[in-house]
């Protein structure tokens, strides 16, 4: 595990329909992730947030893809800004803002891994294209772009592509995929164990699954980490909630057996939205399950 945490806040709230999720980072912060962190013997180094374009500035053009130019201008400054942090050698925590962040955070971190594996919990494929997408939101394409499919800008944030093989890429926690969807996971082989998986072979056969097929041929995981994997009653402040999801205990022993694998060398909290949470109960479970990613135990 590196000495130094990188911070960096991305308020983003173009890539989906509701408002709030921009200040997520705030809440994040202000559940104390700083001081919990340090509290492990690592340094934090928050790095500050990331320019947002407000929405009431822009217009949507593309109802399949909804601020587009807007979501490509702050993901080409994400990926510049985690290339950064990681060529210094610090492990990047980025914090959403929706899950459309996920494409210049993993285009940063790839450009110093180029073997990546991704960890994506998430209760969602994340796997939609322009021709797919029921909604024109791009946080449910960001998985596919990483693979190198969908919008050709998008793909190419960074200036390459692809930045995943799908043989390296697990979901973890889906319960929502839509029909085309679907079919893009299954086309491109991408390993996805949905709450069914997790339900039947219980939560520690499946993280040593994915931890192995993430970590097979890469040099490091990036873990994804979108907190409407968790289920609503510790994660309710999510613009997408859905029933079944990781419990608070599952979630723990996943990130713990993460930090174990010793494989993890970046991670994204997103779509933690203060505004349909109770009393920052989302964020302090997105603080809780990061501090096991990074070696917290309870002895
Ligand atoms: B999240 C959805 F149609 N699939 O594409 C879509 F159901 O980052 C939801 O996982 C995407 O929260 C959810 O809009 C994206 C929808
Ligand atoms: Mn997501
Ligand atoms: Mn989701
Ligand atoms: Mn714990």
């Amino acid at each position: 595990m590196k000495k130094t945490v990188s911070v960096i806040g991305v308020p983003m709230d173009l890539g989906q329909g509701r408002r709030g999720v921009d200040m997520g980072p705030y809440a994040i912060r202000y559940a104390s992730l700083k001081e919990r962190i340090e509290r492990l013997g690592l340094t934090v180094n928050d790095q500050g947030n990331i320019n947002v374009p407000t929405a009431e500035t822009h217009d949507i053009d593309n109802q399949k893809l909804k601020y587009l130019p807007e979501v490509t201008r702050v993901s080409e400054d994400l990926a510049a800004k985690v290339a950064d942090v990681m060529a210094d050698g610090h492990f990047p925590i980025i914090l959403g803002g929706d899950h459309s962040i996920a494409i210049g955070s993993i285009a940063g971190v790839a450009q110093h891994v180029k073997k990546l594996g991704v960890i994506w919990f998430d209760a969602h494929g994340d796997m939609n294209t322009e021709d797919t997408t029921p909604s024109g939101n791009i946080h449910g394409m960001p998985l596919a772009c990483c693979i190198g499919i969908g919008n050709e800008t998008l793909v190419n944030i960074g200036g390459y592509a692809p930045k995943l093989k799908p043989e390296n890429v697990v979901i973890v926690g889906a319960r929502s995929i839509d029909p085309e969807e679907r079919e893009l996971i299954r086309a491109h082989n991408i390993t996805c164990f949905t709450m069914h998986e997790i339900d039947k072979l219980g939560i520690a056969k499946v993280m040593e699954e994915a931890i192995r097929i993430a970590s097979a041929g890469t040099d490091g995981i990036h873990l994804s980490l979108d907190l409407d994997s968790i289920d609503p009653d510790m994660a309710p402040g999510v613009g997408t909630p859905v029933l079944g999801g990781v419990t608070y205990r599952e979630g723990h022993l996943a990130m713990e057996m993460l930090f174990q694998s010793d494989k993890v060398v970046s991670c994204d909290l997103v779509e933690v939205n203060p505004i349909l949470d109770e009393q920052n109960k989302t964020a302090r479970t997105a603080v809780d399950l990061v501090c096991s990613l990074l070696g917290e135990s309870t002895m």
